[in-house]
């Protein structure tokens, strides 16, 4: 008889400091969207999980928060998550930025690998490929590979989608044998109403600018459907000053509006159905430190 092929099933932390492109590469693998993207540093601020169920292998992304030095205790407890994250995967894709010179960051995070993940198999993504030019890339290339001397190297975009298949394939060979471990027919780990607060935030992260966008939060109160007329969602942007709350609502509410309406053709891409989506702002003064906040937004779920 002959021999059935090998399975393999595994969990890959998706790694890299802040605005590397961790949450883009995970939409891009998936297809669809379950991850904020945005152009400023620190917009994943929890573990995500995207499930990738191939013929031969299950993969089950964990899409990390950038690692960075926290400056609050928001800061904190996303570097515990990705710490957390790390420790419980079989291995590691550790993002760079080719467009950056290498950062005190990216070399904090591989000293933290080494010491805490000795054995687990990193693949080292070289990303934004096609925003760099070819001698640059090359010179990168080398100096990431320097951190991670005995990685896998592959040079991609997650934005244009090059080089992924060749990631892919990396990822799957390093991964031990395993069967299925999530339903096929599921991408994520996230509930639809937990990818709705992630879009709203993403929207309030692109329209707005300045020192506001690191301050807000989103819950969503209420999802309700409505039958033929989709669903009816109640959401709350957390602001951290009443100065700010003036700015995301703007001149007669234009600022708000901008991003209902930015959120919601988002989120109806995402749901497939259509939505109405009624948002409010509210000031929790200083939640970026408050541990009681940072709990009952979800920041923080274990106890420490
Ligand atoms: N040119 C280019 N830009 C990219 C690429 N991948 C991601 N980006 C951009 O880089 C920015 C950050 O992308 P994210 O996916 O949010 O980065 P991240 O690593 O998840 O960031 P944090 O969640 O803040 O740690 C966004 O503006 C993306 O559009 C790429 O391959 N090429
Ligand atoms: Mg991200």
């Amino acid at each position: 008889m002959p021999e059935a092929p090998i399975h393999r099933s595994g969990f890959v932390a998706v790694v890299g400091r802040p605005n590397v492109g961790k949450s883009t590469l995970l939409n891009a693998f998936l297809g669809q969207k379950v991850a904020g993207v945005s152009p400023w540093p620190q917009t994943t601020r929890r573990r995500q999980m995207g499930i990738l169920t191939l013929a031969a292998a299950q993969i089950l992304f964990l899409d990390t928060p950038g690692w960075h030095t926290p400056k609050d205790n928001l800061g904190k407890a996303m570097v515990r998550a990705s710490a957390e994250t790390i420790a419980e995967a079989d291995a590691v894709l550790f993002l760079a930025d080719l467009t950056e010179l290498v950062a005190g960051e990216d070399r904090e995070l591989a000293a933290w690998l080494r010491k805490n993940k000795p054995n687990a198999p990193v693949i080292l993504a070289l990303n934004k490929a096609d925003a760099v030019a070819v001698e640059v890339r090359e010179s990168r290339a080398e100096e990431y590979g320097a951190l991670i001397p005995d990685s896998v190297r592959c040079v991609i975009s997650a934005r244009q989608g090059t080089g992924l298949p060749e990631l892919l394939e990396a990822v799957v060979a390093r991964l031990p044998e395993g069967p299925i471990l999530y339903p096929e027919e599921e991408i994520t780990d996230l509930s639809e109403r937990e990818i709705t607060a992630e879009l709203i935030r993403e929207s309030a992260l692109r329209n707005l600018r300045a020192e506001v966008p690191h301050g807000v939060a989103v819950r969503v109160d209420q999802y309700r459907e409505r039958g033929e007329e989709g669903a009816y969602i109640e959401a709350t942007l957390f602001v951290e000053r009443e100065s700010h709350k003036a700015i995301v609502i703007g001149k007669g509410g234009t600022m708000l509006k901008r991003i209902g309406t930015d959120a919601r053709r988002k989120i109806e891409e995402m749901s497939g159905r259509k939505l109405y989506l009624d948002l409010r702002v509210k000031v929790l003064p200083g939640w970026r430190n408050r541990e009681d906040a940072l709990r009952r937004l979800g920041y923080i779920t274990k106890e420490k």
